[in-house]
Order: structure tokens, then C-alpha cells, then sequence
């Protein structure tokens, strides 16, 4: 069972375990090779679980992102997942995790949307589409 609901802006997807809220994709001008979606996500259950894969029709490979500090320089990497711990909400924003869209198939551009699918540990996938945003922080 999946469900998707538009409130105040946010959308929200929820399956299983998971709700996914507020999903949104950085804007890009044409020529731009990548980009980056964030969101928040939510477990609802009593165990851990985790974010193991993100798959997006716009971007040729897109992966799961952290930044961490080197030596004072904040530099992002690719994580083999995000851990959703039980009953916790993760934040994915700009400078912290987030999904990244590596190899853009087409422009982003703002108030369209992008559909995402995430697949969590337990083998649940949720479908979410991602309105488009313009974001001012200089980072993914
Ligand atoms: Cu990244």
C-alpha cells in the first residue's frame, strides 16, 4: 500500500515503516551536470533501518551522499547508506546527506518535479516526487 498526499507544500509519501516528507530538487540551469534532492525521512518502527538505494529517471547514477570535514573543508562522499534509527526522523539538507543526481538527463528547472524511488534495507520501495526548488546554500 502507497499513498501520496500533497499538504501545505509538502509532499508526503508513506509506506510500511517509512514517511517521507517535504521531498524537494535543487534547480539547475541547462548544462548543468548534477544535482541533489533532499528530504526528510521518518521510521515509524521500533528497529533501525536505512536508506540503501535512490533511483531517478533524470539523472544517469544517483547516489547516496554525505559531507564530511577534511581538515576544515567540506567535501561530500558517496555513503553505502543513510540509518534511519527507530522512530527517528533524518534530515537530508543542503552541507549534510542528500541524494545525489549525477549525469542530468534534462534540465531541472523550478516548479517542476522529479520522481524519485527509494528503496529501504527491509526491501520496502517508496515512490516520491520531488517538486523543484531553487536553493541559495552553495552546497549540495
Ligand atoms: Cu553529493
Amino acid at each position: 500500500m502507497h499513498k501520496t498526499v500533497a499538504t501545505d507544500n509538502a509532499v508526503t509519501a508513506e509506506h510500511g515503516f517509512f514517511i517521507v516528507k517535504a521531498p524537494y530538487a535543487r534547480a539547475v540551469p541547462p548544462g548543468q551536470p548534477n544535482s541533489a534532492v533532499f528530504m526528510q525521512l521518518q521510521n515509524k518502527d521500533r528497529q533501525a533501518h536505512a536508506l540503501v538505494k535512490a533511483v531517478s529517471q533524470v539523472a544517469e547514477v544517483v547516489e547516496l551522499h554525505n559531507h564530511v570535514n577534511e581538515g576544515g573543508i567540506m567535501k561530500m562522499r558517496q555513503v553505502a547508506q543513510i540509518d534511519l534509527p527507530a522512530g527517528e526522523t533524518v534530515e537530508l539538507k543542503p552541507g549534510g546527506f542528500h541524494i545525489m543526481l549525477i549525469g542530468l538527463k534534462q534540465a531541472l528547472q523550478p516548479n517542476a518535479r522529479v520522481d524519485l524511488s527509494l528503496t529501504f534495507e527491509e526491501g520496502t520501495t517508496v515512490t516520491v516526487t520531488a517538486p523543484i526548488k531553487e536553493i541559495v546554500a552553495p552546497m549540495h
